[in-house]
């Protein structure tokens, strides 16, 4: 097992990335890789992970391409991180078929991930999807993840990871190591513009619902125009009043000021000013990651997953002919 501490992540490629991927996800690997200097990041595009709700083969190869340059784009430099595919990993499936046959069905059953998207994709309730936590708890305990940094939707899915390595560890001696979770309460669960019941989810049917890292000005502009408000004109932070505490939240989370002093600054000003500001700030904050990432040539991208690849394969293939071994294969 590594010395150095180890954090696991990864994102569907499922259509261009949001700023709740970014806050939820992105944004904590990189202060992390800036608090800890001694740290071993892999993050991953999960591609068999998308396939659980139908891509059409054209747009989902141009969404992993698309999804590497943003990690880079945003900040994470493949020098100190390893990125890479899924599916470029063999033992991701074969460890999940593994892991498969000591997962409670009931486990499984209760993942509310799971009933979320059946409801949402009611016509392709595949066997994936109902299995989509398996494989994902074999992603993270391939590579003795110590922790892994998710938005709120995804922790339950990380804990079933630690209950399944347990299990693995009970019957057949200790092999895994239990992953912790890491969720940062700011970001844990950015709203979806449009509705501020739900979350804000790259494949939702409007999108008007999020911010994607790629919106022009102009698009920016129109959907926080459209972003919907609570009864009221005041810019005020509360639990009733779940619409401009999510732009709030977003507000914060791009300029780091505190809602304290957000609140302070649209005193005796209303939703319209408030929304001119926040689409300023979301135009200024969006520009760096858009130039770097107009910059990035794909010749070397594909040189840098591929390098990823084989360097998380390494790491891979050991723990699975480990894994291979304790259940006298
Ligand atoms: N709204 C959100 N707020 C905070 N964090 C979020 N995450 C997702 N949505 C939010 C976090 O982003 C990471 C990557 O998520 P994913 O792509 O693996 O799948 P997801 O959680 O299902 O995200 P989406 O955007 O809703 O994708 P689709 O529409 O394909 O289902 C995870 O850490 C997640 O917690």
């Amino acid at each position: 097992m590594t010395s150095k501490k180890r954090i696991f992540s990864g994102i569907q490629p499922t259509g261009i990335i949001h700023l709740g991927n970014y806050f939820g996800a992105i944004y904590n690997w990189i202060q992390l890789l800036k608090k800890e200097k001694d740290l071993d990041v892999f993050c991953c595009i999960v591609d068999y992970h998308a396939l659980t709700v139908f891509q059409k083969p054209e747009v989902l190869s141009e969404n992993i391409k698309q999804l590497a340059k943003l990690y880079i784009a945003c900040g994470l430099d493949p020098s100190r991180v390893t990125i890479f595919r899924q599916s470029a990993v063999p033992e991701h499936t074969e460890l999940a078929w593994l892991l498969n046959c000591i997962t409670p069905m009931a486990e499984l059953e209760r993942m509310t991930q799971y009933k979320d998207k059946s409801e949402q994709h009611k016509s392709n309730i595949n066997a994936g999807l109902f299995t989509y936590p398996v494989l994902m708890a074999a992603d993270i305990l391939l590579y003795d993840t110590d922790f892994v940094p998710v938005g709120e939707d995804q922790k339950q899915h990380v804990e079933l990871a630690r209950v399944i390595a347990k299990k693995f560890n009970n019957l057949y001696g200790e092999t895994f190591k239990e992953p912790g979770v890491y969720v940062n309460p700011v970001s844990a669960r950015l709203r979806a513009l449009d509705n501020p019941e739900k979350k804000m989810s790259k494949s939702a049917s409007s999108e008007y619902n999020y911010i994607s890292l790629t919106d022009t000005p102009d698009i920016v502009e129109k959907k926080i125009k459209k972003a919907v408000t609570d009864s009221g004109s005041e810019i005020k932070y509360g639990e009733a009043r779940p619409a401009i505490s999510n732009l709030m939240t977003i507000y914060s989370l791009a300029t780091e000021m505190s809602i304290k002093d957000i609140e302070k600054k649209f005193i005796g000003k209303g939703y319209g000013d408030f929304k001119k500001s926040l689409t300023e700030h979301l135009v200024n904050f969006l520009k760096p990651i858009q130039k770097k990432l107009s910059a990035i040539d794909d010749n070397e991208l594909e040189a840098i997953l591929k390098n990823g690849g084989i360097e998380a394969r390494k790491i891979a293939s050991k723990k699975v002919a480990e894994v291979r071994e304790k259940i006298g294969l």
